[in-house]
Formats: C-alpha cells, sequence, structure tokens
C-alpha cells in the first residue's frame, strides 16, 4: 500500500489553538438549519466567525521564513480536525481534485479559513499534498485541514523569475526525461531539474527517451559519471526494456518531469497500461471530460506508488539559491570547489579557481559549467547577490 503521509504531527493543539472552539460553537448555532446536512459539515462550514478569529490573532513575524516552512505552519494549525485522509491529485480548471484512501476521486470545496490562512502562499494546494476531507454528499467534498508537506518541488515562474511555483510534494523521486532527439537532448534543462531537486532532497533520476532515434549511449555516461541514476528508454518502440525503470519505480511517489514532446506521457502509459486505462474512465460528467496535459495529474498505481504527470515546459527557472548553493549542488563542481583558492568561489571570474582550470584540461564537461554559468548568470543574477 502506499505510504500514509501527514499529520503525525498533528497532536499540538496548543499554540495556534486561539479562540477556534469558540468561534465553531458560534457557528454551529448559526447553522444549526443546515444540520440535515452531513454530519460535521456545519462545523466546516465557511464561516465568519473562524474567519474574525483568524484576523485578530498574532500569527508572528514572516521574516526569513521559507515558503515550505509558512506552508507546514499554516498546516499544523488544521491539523486538530477529523476528516478522511486523501491527497491531491489534480486539478479540473480551478475545482481541486482529491483522491482518497480507496482510489476515488472528488471534486472538493476548500474551506474558506483554509483559503485565506494559504492567502500569502503561492499554488497553495499542490498535487501530491496530504489533506483531510469532510463529505457532503455522494459527490462532494471538503478540504477541512492539510497536512505538513515532507518536501515539495518549485521552479521560478515563467512569468516573474522572483517567484516561486510549486508543482508538486511530497515526492520521493523526480523522474527528469529527456529526449535523445525530437525535440534535441537538452542537457541544461536535465541539469536545471537536477539542481532543484538536489535542492529540495528529492532523488533525481535521469531518463533518456526516444532512443531509438539516436544513441544514448553518451549522455548516459555522462549522467552515470556524475553519480546519477539512467534509464535509456524507447516508450514509442517498446525497444530497450522499461521494466529496469518500473522497478525503481515501485511503490514510490514520482514525478515526470522535462520538455513537451520527450514523451512523458508515453512513458507513463508504457510503464502502467492501467493508467492509460484510467484516463478514459475518470472523464465524469463532474470532469467534463478534460484531460489535457496542462496540469498536473497524479495516478495511483497497481503497486500502490503514485506517478505524477505534469505538462512539459521549455525552460525550468531556478530562484532562492544562491551561486554557492548551486556550485554545491554540482557534485562534478562542489568536488573541484575545496581547491579553489577562495572557500567562497563562484567560479566564474576569481583566480586559481580549480572549476575554470579544470574546464582548460577536460577535467570538467563543458556542458556542465555552461548550464551552471547558465543559471548563475541569467536566473541568479551575477552569482554575486547582494
Ligand atoms: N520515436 C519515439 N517517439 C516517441 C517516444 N516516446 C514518445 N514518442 C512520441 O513523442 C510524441 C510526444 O509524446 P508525449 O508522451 O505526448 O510527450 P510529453 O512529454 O508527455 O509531452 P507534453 O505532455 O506536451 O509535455 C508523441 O508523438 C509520441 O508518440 C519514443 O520513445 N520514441
Ligand atoms: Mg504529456
Ligand atoms: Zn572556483
Amino acid at each position: 500500500m502506499a505510504k500514509k503521509k501527514g499529520f503525525r504531527g498533528g497532536k499540538d493543539k496548543g499554540k495556534g489553538a486561539y479562540s477556534r472552539q469558540a468561534g465553531l460553537s458560534r457557528i454551529t448555532r448559526a447553522n444549526s438549519q443546515s444540520r440535515t446536512r452531513t454530519a460535521g459539515w456545519e462545523r466546516y462550514a465557511d464561516d465568519e466567525a473562524s474567519l474574525e478569529a483568524f484576523e485578530t490573532v498574532d500569527r508572528g513575524s514572516n521574516t526569513g521564513e521559507g515558503l515550505l516552512a509558512k506552508f507546514n505552519r499554516l498546516a499544523r494549525d488544521t491539523a486538530h480536525h477529523d476528516g478522511i485522509d486523501a491527497e491531491i491529485c489534480g486539478f479540473d480548471g480551478t475545482v481541486v481534485m482529491a483522491r482518497d484512501d480507496q482510489g476515488r476521486e472528488w471534486p472538493c470545496q476548500v474551506r474558506k479559513i483554509l483559503k485565506k490562512m494559504l492567502r500569502g502562499v503561492k499554488t497553495p494546494l499542490v498535487v501530491g499534498d496530504a489533506i483531510k476531507l469532510t463529505m457532503l454528499d455522494d459527490n462532494d467534498a471538503v478540504i477541512v485541514a492539510i497536512a505538513e508537506r515532507r518536501n515539495q518541488l518549485a521552479r521560478a515562474d515563467s512569468h516573474n523569475k522572483a517567484l516561486e511555483h510549486i508543482f508538486a510534494a511530497n515526492i520521493d523521486h523526480l523522474v527528469i526525461v529527456a529526449a535523445m532527439a525530437m525535440p534535441d537532448l537538452k542537457t541544461g534543462l536535465i541539469d536545471r531539474y537536477l539542481t532543484i531537486a538536489h535542492h529540495n532532497d528529492i532523488v533525481p533520476i535521469v531518463v533518456l527517451n526516444k532512443s531509438d532515434l539516436a544513441d544514448p549511449t553518451e549522455a548516459a555516461a555522462l549522467y552515470r559519471g556524475l553519480g546519477y541514476t539512467v534509464f535509456a528508454t524507447s516508450a514509442e518502440q517498446a525497444e530497450g526494456d522499461i521494466s529496469p525503470l518500473r522497478d525503481h519505480l515501485r511503490g514510490r511517489c514520482c514525478v515526470m518531469a522535462g520538455q513537451s514532446g520527450v514523451g512523458k506521457s508515453s512513458l507513463i502509459n508504457a510503464l502502467y497500461p492501467e493508467v492509460a486505462a484510467r484516463v478514459g474512465v475518470v472523464s465524469d460528467a463532474q470532469r467534463k471530460g478534460r484531460h489535457t496535459t496542462t496540469a498536473s495529474r497524479s495516478y495511483l498505481l497497481a503497486d500502490g506508488g503514485r506517478l505524477i504527470d505534469t505538462p512539459g515546459i521549455r525552460e525550468c527557472g531556478i530562484t532562492g539559491m544562491e551561486a554557492l548553493n548551486v556550485a554545491l549542488l554540482y557534485p562534478d563542481i562542489a568536488k573541484l570547489h575545496p581547491q579553489c583558492r577562495f572557500n567562497n568561489c563562484t567560479h566564474l571570474h576569481e583566480p586559481d579557481c580549480a572549476v575554470t582550470a579544470a574546464l582548460e584540461t577536460g577535467g570538467i564537461d563543458p556542458r556542465r559549467y555552461l548550464s551552471y554559468l547558465s543559471i548563475v548568470t541569467e536566473d541568479l543574477g551575477d552569482g554575486n547577490p547582494s
């Protein structure tokens, strides 16, 4: 079975409990005419009293608090709510879809107080978030609590590079899918995904798909040489055995990411034919049959794992790091770093830099150095953030 996530720290009712109880009893009275609804709903109905209470509570300073820490602090505040364990599995337009323990999917309302609490958190609910649901009727549910995130994957918003766009949470592996051709192999994009995976403590895997179109040997050697697990696949031709990749992903929560057209969805279908069947089944009236690759979508696999398909992106912007962080996340650069003259060397312009020296002697692959340079100079400024 899938691993249970979240809510373990939910016993902490002290901090942040403010006047919730008083607020809730007031609502129960105010909404007494709606008691015929599903038991418990009246306590979770959109609730001006708790909103008011929320506004007046001193929630402390956010200075220096990262997005994940902020989300988790808010999540702890909701942990006392009872409900059915579920996880966010996708979005239908603006409607959040959640999948319960039985694998059933629900279009969900989000409790207004939760919405308000999460207002300052960009993309507050993402695929992979563990939540609690209260059922309204056979077709509708309300999200009453959110669990702390174990981790999350974020990239820079393509319109505003200073903003982080979180696209999945509670992930075991980031499966970075690249194509050997059509579209051309872009190692720079692989390196960017590797960077965000490391930055978020998520294990990355490199999949070189469409290896029926071009030989993956050299690219596979580059990334294996850096210590990464690499699979060369062909989703289309079913050449090359994809079962080692399937074995590797077994029972885990994995995110498929990469450029549009590299074959993420094809790979998912080749790996898990039952998922393809599922895509047909879920297009019921609630979801209006819309199934495009424009939004992330989590599939529950027969082995208990989950696979998240994400829409292809052209670039994976990096934000919220400094040059030194990035250098440490590049294993080839980090290895040479101790030999640089300055221990805060950014490997851009400093004298006696072991990294630029290795570039001359072939000790580091120029593609890797160029992708590092691109992240540090284009995404993060000049490498000397103030
Ligand atoms: N030759 C070859 N073609 C493939 C392979 N895998 C996928 N394709 C083809 O590549 C095209 C794109 O595949 P998709 O699976 O839709 O790609 P995707 O990464 O999901 O793309 P987005 O959803 O746009 O991000 C389709 O026409 C597939 O048939 C492969 O291994 N070899
Ligand atoms: Mg796709
Ligand atoms: Zn250096």
